[in-house]
């Protein structure tokens, strides 16, 4: 089988048995990878209701066919596992050399069960595997873990580590790899933590598996040297992801203030000119030639990777206007290991909630210092409030009470990426429909939204595009595995990935295979949900109730007076419902699943919800 080492790594922790699975051509056209074989997995493996904290819910690391090739971004990963801050189905994609050290050492995906005796490190060398105990490394934060690996098994591993945020279980906490590289927002750290895995090293020799390794390299060398030039005529990674901030304050969608306001006057002053001129220096993930990763100085001297989600909700949605300020709360939430955006967004609502009276407390919107207090005690759940702060919004405002969950800014408890939605439907519908909750990596329609239609429409055509958008962003490019920015951000046309698709596995896919496989992986993990909350309903799939607020109304700029209305955004979701073939809960329906060939999954799920 070309394009597929086959073969997928079992680790449990308890016992210390190491076994591999082998898979077939079918499992693998069926579900090709990354996200793709983590739905698969997880679904058939995980009992429903399992504890996401406890021993028999499995952390899964799975790269996909083009993963680690030279071409265009190839170094991401999927890292997956029940979520503890939403119950769902959760996963992430971050850029690590563990992509290629993998798929060298002859695994398309790890799979990590049970829970270690004391604080362990797995090594992964080839065919060996070794659970190395680390009790000195417990309690200390991901730089210093990285720089104890990298001495002692040198600078070209692939690492996966975790802070104290993982450690201490904060439901959102982050896995992080190379310099500035974080991912599974849905508490994927957490899960780590909960197995006393503090690390994964890989190492790998041998060479992946490929259909024609010549053209493919020829391929994906010139491609990479396009790619390149595209960026440097563009200027993209000038301002790289933050270019995008002064345009969100533009046109009212910046988080300000806990998503209370869409725009702030000091918002240039974090924007990414801003960022570019206090530029010390760039980073990148492997296989990548529009390096995005910018670092500043922070207020205390490190060096703090920055980016647009980071500091949209680090930074306006906290009325922090000190780019060196926004810098020691993401330097923070590396170093702990805590997502920047669950962070920024769970101290908001907790200074909106004291701004409200709702609960008493002494943080305030625009106060740094006391940010990266609290921070310190989330990462350690230390006392009252730091274990408050370190359930995520939701379950802080559950905890308060007082009307507070109408302003905790989540959809199925993961805190909404950096786009404010009073008054942007399309964009609304994304966060509420998206498979893991509100992350904007499903579809980002805002921009289609906003320069190509109306934003007051809530018409089939954003449902439609939103369906277009989650088919390429989360199906494609996750199961696929790799980076979308250089189709995003520069417009490298979506049809370049088949290609390289069919270089390494020898097959002749088109975009509409792809767009299947996609449908399927999005259903499978709908079914996922629906066996964990089997009174699912379309509340699920709505976004934070705020939103919905006249109260909660601009007074000024380009939305004053608006705000979403209940019934029409209802009917958007409808709309998505009927184009994607699923019922009036959400659910797939039969004819769907059959279409999609999950008959098996269909039964496995019917018991639980029904299906219509
Ligand atoms: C991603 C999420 C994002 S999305 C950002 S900034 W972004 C935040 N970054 C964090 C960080 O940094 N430190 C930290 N402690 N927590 C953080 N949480 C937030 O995590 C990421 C880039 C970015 S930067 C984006 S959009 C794109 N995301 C991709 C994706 O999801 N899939 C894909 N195939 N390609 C992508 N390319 C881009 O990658 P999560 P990374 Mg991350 C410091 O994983 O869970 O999805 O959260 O991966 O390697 O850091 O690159 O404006
Ligand atoms: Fe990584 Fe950025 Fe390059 Fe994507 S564009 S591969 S996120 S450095």
């Amino acid at each position: 089988m070309n394009g597929w080492t086959g073969r997928i790594l079992r680790v449990n922790l308890t016992t210390k048995k190491v076994r591999v699975d082998g898979f077939d051509e079918a499992f693998a056209r069926k579900w090709v990878g990354g996200r793709g074989f983590a739905a698969k997995i997880l679904f058939d493996e995980l009992k429903p209701g399992v504890d996401p904290l406890g021993p028999d819910n499995k952390f899964v690391v799975a790269v996909g066919p083009i993963a680690g090739i030279p071409a265009p971004n190839t170094g991401k990963t999927v890292v997956a596992a029940k979520s503890p801050i939403t119950g769902g189905y959760g996963d992430g994609n971050l850029g690590t050399r563990v992509t290629e050290h993998l798929r060298k050492a002859g695994y398309d995906a790890l799979v990590v069960e049970g829970r270690a005796e004391k604080p362990t490190l797995l090594l992964i060398e080839d065919d060996k595997v070794e659970f190395v105990p680390v009790d000195e490394l417990w309690g200390k934060g991901t730089f210093e873990t990285n720089d104890w690996i990298y001495a002692r098994y040198g600078k070209g591993v692939g690492v996966l580590n975790i802070g104290q945020g993982g450690e201490n279980l904060a439901r959102y906490a982050v896995v992080r790899s190379l310099e500035g590289r974080a991912g599974g927002r849905p508490g994927m750290g957490a899960v780590m933590g909960s197995k006393r895995l503090k690390a994964i090293v890989v190492k790998g020799s041998r060479p992946i598996p490929q259909a024609n390794p010549a053209a493919m390299k020829k391929l994906g060398q010139d491609d990479l040297r396009k790619v390149h030039e595209i960026d440097k005529q563009t200027g993209w990674s000038i301002q790289s992801t933050n270019g995008v901030l002064a345009w969100c304050n533009e046109v009212a969608a910046l988080p300000v203030r806990n998503f209370r306001l869409t725009h702030h006057p000091d918002a240039w002053r974090i924007d990414g000119e801003r960022l570019n001129d206090a530029r010390v220096a760039t980073y990148g993930c492997p296989n990548c030639t529009m390096r995005c990763g910018i670092t500043i100085r922070d207020r205390e001297g490190h060096e703090a990777e920055m980016d647009y989600e980071n500091i949209g909700l680090l930074g306006s949605n906290l009325e922090i206007f000190d780019l060196d300020q926004v810098g020691s709360l993401n330097y923070l939430c590396d170093d702990y290991g805590l997502d920047t955006m669950s962070a920024g967004a769970t101290l908001s609502f907790y200074a909106d909630a004291i701004d409200r009276g709702a609960v008493a407390g002494d943080f305030k919107f625009g106060d740094a210092e006391r940010a990266k207090e609290l921070l310190r005690l989330v990462s350690r759940r230390e006392g009252d409030l730091g274990n408050l702060l370190a359930e995520g919004s939701l379950r802080a405002a559950r905890r308060i009470g007082r009307g507070s969950e109408a302003y905790a800014m989540q959809v199925k408890g993961l805190e909404v990426a950096a786009y404010n939605c009073k008054f942007i439907p399309g964009m609304a519908l994304a966060f509420g429909v998206s498979p893991i909750g509100a992350h904007h990596k499903e579809s980002w329609v805002i921009t289609f939204e906003l320069k190509q239609t109306s934003r007051e429409s809530y018409g089939p055509e954003k449902a439609q595009k939103v369906i277009e958008l989650q088919r390429i962003r989360g199906g494609l490019f996750e199961f696929i595995v790799s980076c979308r920015f250089p189709w995003i951000e520069l417009g490298w046309g979506i049809e370049n990935y088949p290609k390289y698709f069919n270089a390494v596995t020898g097959l002749d896919w088109t975009l509409d295979d792809m767009w299947t496989v996609a449908d399927r992986i999005y259903a499978a993990i709908k079914l996922f949900w629906l066996r964990e909350f089997p009174d699912t309903n379309r509340k699920l799939d709505y976004p934070p109730a705020v939103w919905f607020d006249p109260a909660n109304v601009d007074t000024d700029g380009p939305i004053a007076g608006q705000h979403l209305e209940y019934d029409k955004y209802d009917q958007l979701l409808q709309h998505y419902y009927d184009i994607r073939g699923y019922d009036q809960r959400g659910v797939p329906t039969k004819a769907t699943l059959e279409r999609l060939d999950l008959g098996a999954e269909a039964a496995a799920a019917e018991k639980y919800g029904g299906l219509t």
